[in-house]
């Protein structure tokens, strides 16, 4: 049996970021941590792509766009918080949509690390606070699926060869 796994390792890796400004003193605290992952795994700072958007509304396009350039894995980033309206609920039904659509469409991984919550102070306490960092997290997650990623195509090209070698021999 074969297990493969994505590695956390961020060397030679190109990671695209992108961003809501709606909430911007949460969303920014998500970019600071998805920041200090990639570095932390070895990503190089001039080896990211962050793009920064209006609001949640935007992410799913935007992400589109970038999942189609030279990069190994994009992540999303924003904090729709409930208002007084049902706003909040379709909002955050498209957001997540549009990202699955999009990452399932093209067979690229688009990380969802969409804070959607109830309250401000729920949306402080992911952003580097109480329950951690969901930009850092989404950043983990990045690198490995970039790595899944390459790791399985490896192994199809491994697979590949060797059924034509059987083939010829
Ligand atoms: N955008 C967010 O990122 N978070 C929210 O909580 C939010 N709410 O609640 O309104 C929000 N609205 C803006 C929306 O995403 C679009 O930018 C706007 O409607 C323009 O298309």
């Amino acid at each position: 049996m074969k297990i493969l796994e994505g590695r956390l390792n961020g060397e030679g890796l190109k990671i695209g970021i992108v961003v809501s400004r709606f909430n911007h003193f949460i969303t920014d605290r998500l970019v600071d941590g998805a920041l200090d992952a990639l570095t932390r795994l070895g990503v190089k700072q001039d080896d990211v792509l962050l793009i920064k958007v209006p609001g949640a509304f935007e992410i799913p396009l935007f992400a589109r766009e970038l999942a189609q350039k030279d990069l190994d894995a994009v992540i999303a980033l924003s904090a729709i918080i409930k208002g007084g309206t049902s706003h909040y609920e379709y909002l955050a039904a498209e957001v997540t949509k549009g990202i699955a659509h999009a990452s399932l469409d093209l067979g690229f991984p688009i990380v969802y690390g969409i804070l959607t919550t109830e309250t401000i102070e729920e949306a402080i306490e992911r952003a580097g606070t109480k329950q951690g960092n969901k930009g850092y997290e989404a950043a983990m997650t990045a690198v490995e699926l970039a790595n899944l990623k390459k790791e399985l195509s490896r192994e199809n090209d491994i697979r590949w060869e060797k059924g034509k070698k059987e083939k010829h021999s």
